[in-house]
């Protein structure tokens, strides 16, 4: 059993934000195991439902997964004319793929995820999420995801990093190496989407990776939404495009499509990528400041 559960409660800290910790009350240890790569814990945690936690930090929470996948796929979905072939890397739970699924357009996805375990597991305690990774339209290649993309012909609309923490292994997903290997798997008009940590609790770990995609993209930017089953209660992503803005949808939802999303709206797509000058200010020039 792992260090994390003590005294009832399951408890993530990290080195990234010292001295601060989010710990959620455990009615129930569900799955707990070493896996090949990871540490695997799933658990019910008090006003979350089910949790699924690597190597000690919070990856799914059934209450309010939707917010991030939803904000994950639908953001970028929407502000590409058509997308057809799609990327993910990571994203074993299946979360991101239920909610690309939903756009009749996508006809391929690609899954690269190093970890089997984490597919086996999420498609048995949260099948919500896993049961998507079984749609004909998926491919699953369990596999490093920066040995996957490097060198891969430029043929997605769309490709997503669905990180973790970049720490240890993690740390790969956020170097500008690895980005410009994504960056080079997308076809024309392309758009790569990151996962990029909350503004609030990281800072330098965003302000960076802002910083990797405005050298990489000629539109890019940083959007960010309210979550609270993860430390700080704020994650985003960073999202850019050589051939257009992304901070607007190019495309609607409309009809049946309105009626199967939670979190996302044009208007909610536009307001994520308002932020507050004391983030803003960060990327003036010194003759705006
Ligand atoms: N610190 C938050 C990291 C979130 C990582 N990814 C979540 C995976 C959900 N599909």
């Amino acid at each position: 059993m792992s260090e994390v559960f003590k005294e009832g409660y399951f408890t993530e800290e990290c080195p990234l934000w010292p001295g601060r910790a989010l710990s959620v009350r455990i009615e129930e240890v569900l799955a707990s195991e070493e896996t090949d790569y990871q540490l695997l814990e799933i658990f019910r945690g008090e006003g979350f439902g089910k949790m699924l936690a690597l190597d000690g930090k919070i990856q799914l929470a059934e209450s309010d997964e939707f917010i991030y996948h939803e904000m994950f796929a639908h953001v970028p979905c929407f502000a590409h004319p058509e997308p057809e072939n799609v990327l993910v890397i990571g994203g074993g739970d299946g979360g991101v793929v239920r909610e690309l699924l939903k756009h009749s357009c996508i006809e391929h996805i690609d899954l690269c995820e190093l970890d089997e375990e984490v597919v086996n597991q999420c498609t048995r305690f949260f099948p919500w999420t896993g049961k998507a990774l079984n749609d004909p339209r998926v491919d699953l290649h369990f596999l490093d995801g920066s040995l996957f993309v490097k060198g891969h012909p430029a043929s997605y609309d769309l490709v997503l990093v669905d990180g973790p923490d970049p720490i240890g292994p993690g740390e790969a997903l956020f170097t500008k190496n690895f980005l410009a290997d994504c960056k080079r798997a997308l076809r024309p008009g392309g758009i790569l989407v990151s996962q990029s940590e909350s503004y609030l609790l990281h800072p330098a770990v965003t302000e960076e990776q802002c910083r990797t995609f405005q050298e990489l993209f000629a539109y890019s930017g940083y959007y960010a939404f309210s979550i609270p089953s993860y430390p700080g209660g704020s994650l985003g992503f960073c999202i850019g495009c050589d051939e257009h803005r992304v901070d607007a949808p190019y495309r609607r939802p409309i009809g049946a499509f309105v009626r199967r999303l939670k979190m996302y709206s044009m208007a909610v797509h536009k307001a994520a990528f308002v932020l507050p000058p004391f983030w803003t200010k960060r990327f003036e020039s010194d003759e705006e400041k």
